[in-house]
Order: structure tokens, then C-alpha cells, then sequence
């Protein structure tokens, strides 16, 4: 297998940095708007056959180092009973908003959690033949519980904050039971095959570091200490929370995933080579074309030091992304190995 990905999850050096896109399989994708005309969103992800065809359509055309499985965030979130619409993103028509509501939520047994996900990962698994290894995901806590309680995504989620601030006790059973759902999901996609796993927590940066601290941190610790007894290595995600990064850098994940607000180098220069880091190109820059990306790329591969990094965009790639942006980038990331390669063997022959 290509486990250049799991290699720099363990702390391991590689000869070339890893490289997987965050939202690899989708609407950029030409051939996953044309399947989009023929199949409505949740039919594609009820479909573990249809699932299956999406999460590999990025590793028929570029060389990428880990497939993600095809499935949305609130895949789980059936299991609790809650009906979940795509408009395009996640809508809930009975937002939770109270503490009854939040009490009667049923905690689903692990065969109830996404059957299809898991069929899909398996199909996967079985098609890549260990080419690369699959991640599996699941969203953080907080992340599910904004579109639970404010009923769809959005810029800052002011239900949520006043859930926060009104009955802290109150959303802390909600986090809880959303962290255990979570745990149960990724112990099923563990057992289906995933060789690591991504946690999305997308919308952690609505808080303040004192109130991300108290209300939302030990959620993510419990839930990242109980994946390290699953036996995969695990990715943080957090997006726009640059004042969380200390908190979130003493978390117990194998690696941290930051978007382009983070100077990736100073980063790593402030916490020396143990922690593992991914990203962190600004999404946008690979709509200014070709160029502009492989200008960014290299750029970013010259600031941070191989060791330890994981090249990724930092947030999910844009529905217009141009396909020669991202051949760009990837072009980069190896060339710069072609480039070491050739340092070493000409310092060997004494050229
Ligand atoms: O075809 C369509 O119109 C559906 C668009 C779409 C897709 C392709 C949605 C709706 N979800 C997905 C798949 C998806 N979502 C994947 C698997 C594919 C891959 O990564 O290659 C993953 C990992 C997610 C994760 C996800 N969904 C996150 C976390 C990552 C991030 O980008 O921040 C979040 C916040 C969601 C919610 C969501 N689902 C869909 C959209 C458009 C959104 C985000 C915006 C919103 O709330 O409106």
C-alpha cells in the first residue's frame, strides 16, 4: 500500500509528503456533477455501490495518497430519529432547542449508525486493494450539534451560542451524547476497514477560547482518547479558529488539520517537528488557475519542513475549482521529491 499518509501519522520520516484534498469527491469534479443530474445527493449516499463509484472518482484521475469515504457529516445523525435534508448543505426542520427535546434523543446501538456508510467502506476497501489507505470521518461535536440546535450551517450560529450561554449543563448532555454516537460510528467504520480517521469540527470557531475551552474541549479530548483505543491514527479539523490552536494543538489527535488563516511555518516553528500538521493552501488560490496554485504550493512546501506535514487545502476544495488547479498542486508536492531525489543521487556520484 502507499502508506505515505499513515507513515506521517505514526511520526515516521517519508520520501515524499503525503497529499489527499479535503472534499476530494465532489462538485468540483466534472463527472460528479453529471452522476449529480441522474442522482439526488442522499440517494448517492444511500447508495453504497453509487458511494463507492464517488469516493474513488478523484484516484482515477490524480495520484492522491488516501481516498475519504463518501458520506456527509450527518450520516449519523438518522440514527437519533432527526430527519436531515441537503439544501445543498444539511437542514433540520425541528431544530433541537430544548432540554426535553435534547433527553428524548434515543442512543442508537452501533448496527443502527449508517448501515450503508459502513457497506460503502467495505466496497471501497475491497476496489482499492490496499492501493491507499481509506480515512474515515465523523464531525466533531460541536460541529453537529450547530446544525442539530441552529438547524443549518451559516456564519455564526447565535441558537447555539445562546444554548451555550443559557444552559451550559443542557449542551453538555447533547455533546456527550453526540460524542458517543461518534465513537460508536467510527468504532463500525474501523471495523469495516478505514486505516484513519478525520474529525470534522468545522465550526468550533464561533467561540472564544475561554468558552471553547470550558464547553467544548473536554468533549473532543474524551472523544479523541476513545479512537485511540480503536487502533487508527486520527486528524483534528478545526476552521477559522486560529485564537483555539494552543487548546487545540494539546488535544490528543495524531494530527492537526489548520486552514490558511494559520502561518503553517511559524506553526511549526513554535512547536518544533513532533506534532504532526496538514494543510493549509487558502481553497481560493486554486481558482486564480494553474499557475497561481503551483506559485502557492511551493511556496508553502518551502516554508514547512517535510517531516511531519500532511499537504492539504485548509478547508474543503471549491464546487469551480479548475482540474489543472489541482493537477498543479499535485504536481508540486512531487516534483519537490523528484527534486530530493536528484540532490541525493548527484551528492552520491560527488556532482
Ligand atoms: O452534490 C451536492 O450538492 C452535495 C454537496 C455535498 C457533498 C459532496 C455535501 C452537502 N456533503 C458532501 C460530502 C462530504 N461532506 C464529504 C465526503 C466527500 C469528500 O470529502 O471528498 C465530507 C468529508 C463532508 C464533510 C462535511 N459536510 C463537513 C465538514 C467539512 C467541511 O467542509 O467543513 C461539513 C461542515 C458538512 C456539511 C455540508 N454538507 C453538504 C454541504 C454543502 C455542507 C457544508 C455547508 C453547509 O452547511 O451549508
Amino acid at each position: 500500500m502507499n502508506d505515505l499518509l499513515l507513515r506521517t501519522l505514526r511520526g515516521q520520516d517519508t520520501e515524499r509528503r503525503p497529499l489527499w484534498i479535503m472534499r476530494q469527491a465532489g462538485r468540483y469534479l466534472p463527472e460528479y456533477r453529471a452522476l449529480r443530474e441522474r442522482f439526488s445527493f442522499e440517494e448517492l449516499c444511500a447508495r453504497p455501490d453509487l458511494a463507492t463509484e464517488v469516493t474513488l472518482m478523484p484516484l482515477e484521475r490524480f495520484p492522491l495518497d488516501a481516498a475519504i469515504v463518501f458520506a456527509d457529516i450527518m450520516s449519523p445523525i438518522g440514527a437519533l430519529g432527526i430527519d436531515v435534508e441537503f439544501a445543498p448543505g444539511p437542514v433540520i426542520n425541528k431544530p433541537l432547542r430544548s432540554a426535553a427535546a435534547i433527553q428524548a434523543l434515543p442512543v442508537p446501538d452501533q448496527e443502527e449508525i449508517a448501515p450503508t456508510v459502513l457497506e460503502t467502506i467495505r466496497s471501497v476497501k475491497n476496489e482499492l486493494a490496499d492501493r491507499v489507505p481509506v480515512l474515515g470521518f465523523s464531525g466533531g461535536p460541536w460541529t453537529l450539534a450547530a446544525y442539530l440546535v441552529q438547524g443549518r450551517g451559516g456564519r455564526d450560529f447565535p441558537a447555539l451560542r445562546a444554548l451555550a450561554a443559557d444552559e451550559p449543563g443542557v449542551l453538555a448532555d447533547l455533546l456527550e451524547r453526540l460524542t458517543d454516537l461518534s465513537v460508536s460510528y467510527l468504532r463500525g467504520q474501523v471495523e469495516a476497514g478505514v486505516d484513519a480517521v478525520q474529525i470534522f469540527e468545522t465550526w468550533s470557531g464561533v467561540l472564544s477560547f475561554a468558552d471553547w475551552s470550558a464547553l467544548v474541549k473536554p468533549h473532543l479530548q474524551n472523544l479523541l482518547e476513545q479512537i485511540g483505543e480503536l487502533g487508527v491514527p486520527s486528524i483534528l479539523f478545526m476552521q477559522n479558529a486560529p485564537h483555539l490552536l494552543g487548546g487545540m494543538i494539546s488535544l490528543p489527535a495524531d494530527g492537526f488539520s489548520v486552514d490558511w488563516r494559520v502561518d503553517l511555518s511559524g506553526l511549526r516553528q513554535a512547536l518544533g517537528p513532533q506534532k504532526v500538521l496538514q494543510g493549509n493552501l487558502d481553497p481560493a488560490v486554486l481558482l486564480a488557475g494553474p499557475e497561481r496554485t503551483s506559485r502557492a504550493a511551493r511556496r508553502l512546501l518551502q516554508g514547512v519542513p517535510r517531516e511531519g506535514h500532511i499537504v492539504n487545502l485548509g478547508h474543503g476544495i471549491l464546487p469551480q475549482t479548475p482540474i489543472e488547479s489541482v493537477e498543479a498542486l499535485i504536481e508540486a508536492v512531487h516534483d519537490e521529491a523528484q527534486e530530493d531525489r536528484r540532490a541525493v543521487a548527484s551528492a552520491g556520484t560527488g556532482g
